[in-house]
C-alpha cells in the first residue's frame, strides 16, 4: 500500500488549544505523524511517496471561495496587527446574529470562520493544511487509478470542517475533499466511512442533501462528547439526500464488541449503497488510552477494524483523521492497515 507523505506538516506546530478552561500545547502535534511513519517503518507493507499538488480547485468544490481566501490570508492579517503568537478565535454569534458577513478586521473573521478555539494558527499552518489536501487528493490519484488502497496520512486532520468553517483542530475537510475528487473522477457512488472517536460533522453537513456520498459515522454520542451539536441518530440526510447519511453515536466507556457492532452496520449500509469507492476518515483515538478521549479500543482490535475494511470488498482510500495517545497511534495505525491487507 502506498502511504502518502509530507515533511509540510511540521509547520504546524507549537500551537495552543483552550482544555478545560485553559490554554495547554495541542494535543494534535506533529509527533503523531512521526509515531505513524515510524511504526509503518517497521513493518512490510508501505511504500511511501509524496504528495503532488493539486491547487486550490477541488477545495473550492466543497469550501467556500470567501473561507478559503480567509485560511490563506489569516495569518498575515494576524501578525499585521503586530501579533508574534499563535492566532486563536475568542468571539462568536449566538443564534439570532448575522451569518452573512464577514467582518474586515482578523478577530471578526476568525470568529465568522470558526465554531469553536480549536484551530490556533501559526505561522506554517496554511501550508501544512494545504499539503494534507494535496496528500488526500494524491491518495484519489492512486486509487482512482487502479490501486485497491492508499492511505493518506494527512495532518491537520479535517472532518470536523465544514463549507465555510473550521474547528476541532480541522481547517480542510480532506476526505469530502477525496469524496468529491472521486465523484468528480467519475465514480458515481462513494462512501464515508468515519471511524474517528469524534462524529465528522463538518463532512455530514457538506454531504447532507446528496445522494452520492453516503456519509456513515461511529463516534461517541454527542450528549456527552464533542462536538455536542451535531451526531444524533435521527440526521438521515434531507432532501435528496435523505437516507444517504447514517449516525452511529455510543456511550462513553464502549468497548470492541459494542463498536464492532456499529462498525457491522455501517459496513451493511454501505454495500446495501452499493459504493464505487470508500473514503476511510481513520482516526484512532478510539484507543483506550487516548488523553481526550472515553471509548475502550485496545491495539489488537485495529486489526480486526481493518479487515472487517477489508471485507467490503471496495476500493479503499484511508485518510488519517485523529488519535492523540502518540505513544499507541502508530501500532494502532498500522495494525488497521495490515489487517485490512492481510485479509
Ligand atoms: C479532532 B478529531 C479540548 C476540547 C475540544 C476537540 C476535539 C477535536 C478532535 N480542547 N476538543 O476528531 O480527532
Ligand atoms: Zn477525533
Amino acid at each position: 500500500m502506498k502511504i502518502i507523505h509530507s515533511p509540510r506538516h511540521l509547520g504546524h506546530s507549537g500551537h495552543v488549544e483552550l482544555m478545560n478552561g485553559q490554554v495547554v500545547p495541542a494535543f494534535e502535534k506533529p509527533e503523531r505523524v512521526a509515531m505513524i511513519l515510524n511504526a509503518i517503518g517497521e513493518r512490510p507493507f508501505g511504500t511511501l511517496i509524496e504528495p503532488a499538488a493539486h491547487g486550490l480547485e477541488p477545495l473550492l468544490k466543497v469550501h467556500d471561495a470567501a473561507y478559503v481566501r480567509f485560511l490563506t490570508n489569516a495569518w498575515s492579517l494576524w501578525t499585521a496587527d503586530g501579533r508574534d503568537f499563535p492566532a486563536l478565535p475568542s468571539f462568536w454569534r449566538a443564534p439570532g446574529m448575522r451569518t452573512d458577513i464577514e467582518p474586515e478586521t482578523i478577530d471578526g473573521k476568525l470568529g465568522h470562520f470558526s465554531f469553536d478555539a480549536g484551530c490556533c494558527m501559526v505561522a506554517g499552518t496554511w501550508d501544512a493544511v494545504q499539503a494534507a489536501a494535496d496528500i488526500a487528493l494524491t491518495g484519489v490519484d492512486l486509487v482512482a487509478g487502479g490501486e485497491k488502497s492508499a492511505f493518506a496520512l494527512c495532518r491537520p486532520p479535517g472532518h470536523h470542517a465544514h463549507a465555510g468553517t473550521m474547528g476541532g483542530y480541522c481547517f480542510i475537510n480532506n476526505a469530502a475533499v477525496a469524496a468529491q475528487s472521486f465523484r468528480d473522477r467519475g465514480a458515481a457512488r462513494v462512501a464515508i466511512l468515519d471511524v474517528d472517536y469524534h462524529h465528522g460533522n463538518g463532512t455530514q453537513a457538506i454531504f447532507y442533501d446528496r445522494p452520492d456520498v453516503l456519509v456513515c459515522n461511529i463516534h461517541a454520542d454527542p450528549l456527552q462528547e464533542f462536538p455536542y451539536f451535531l451526531g444524533y441518530a435521527d440526521e438521515i440526510g434531507s432532501g435528496a439526500g435523505e437516507g444517504f447519511n447514517a449516525n452511529f453515536p455510543l456511550r462513553w466507556g464502549t468497548d470492541y464488541s459494542g463498536w464492532s457492532t456499529a462498525l457491522d452496520a455501517a459496513c451493511a449500509r454501505i454495500d446495501a449503497f452499493g459504493a464505487d469507492v470508500v473514503v476511510v476518515s481513520l482516526g484512532v483515538d478510539t484507543y483506550k488510552d487516548d488523553p481526550i478521549s472515553q471509548f475502550q479500543l485496545d491495539s489488537p482490535d485495529y486489526l480486526k477494524i481493518g479487515a472487517r475494511i477489508a471485507a467490503l470488498s471496495r476500493p479503499t482510500l484511508f485518510v488519517m483523521e485523529g488519535g492523540y495517545a502518540v505513544e499507541a497511534i502508530g501500532v494502532n495505525v498500522a495494525n488497521t492497515l495490515e489487517g485490512f491487507l492481510q485479509r
